[in-house]
């Protein structure tokens, strides 16, 4: 899949569209979900133009991979969900149900979410 830069989040990225970021960093962005399906729910995406965790890993640099890695601990403290724990999700392609096609992680706690494995 070759990347799309009229996706919503390139946008966002861009500042063609505000967000209300919960963490940024040279390489990372996260902001809460616009449709939160528990009282956690932040998508955590690289700055650069990949579509999908796949994508990422064969052309970002060392330096954004620990720099994503590293966010996730990040957020998940900022977020209180250390404790408690939390859910990280990457819908990816057609059968995953990726609707954005710029990677990104959901970052779901601050309830108990059963279980999800299909
Ligand atoms: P998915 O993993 O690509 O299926 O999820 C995309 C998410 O992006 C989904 O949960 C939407 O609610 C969310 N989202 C958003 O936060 N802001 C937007 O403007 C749009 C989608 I469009």
């Amino acid at each position: 899949m070759s990347y799309d830069p009229s996706n919503i989040f390139a946008k966002i990225l861009r500042g063609e569209i505000p967000s209300k970021p919960v963490y940024q960093s040279e390489h990372v962005l996260a902001f809460p979900d616009i449709s939160p399906r528990a009282p956690v729910h932040i998508l955590i995406i690289p700055k650069g133009a990949y579509t999908s965790a796949q994508d990422f890993s064969e052309k970002a640099s060392p330096a954004e991979k620990i720099a994503f890695i590293d966010a996730i601990g990040a957020i998940a403290a900022e977020q209180g969900v250390t404790e408690t724990g939390y859910r990280l999700i990457a819908n990816t392609g057609t059968h995953g149900h990726q609707e954005v096609p710029h990677f990104h992680l959901h970052l779901v706690g601050g309830r108990a979410l059963g279980s999800m494995l299909p």
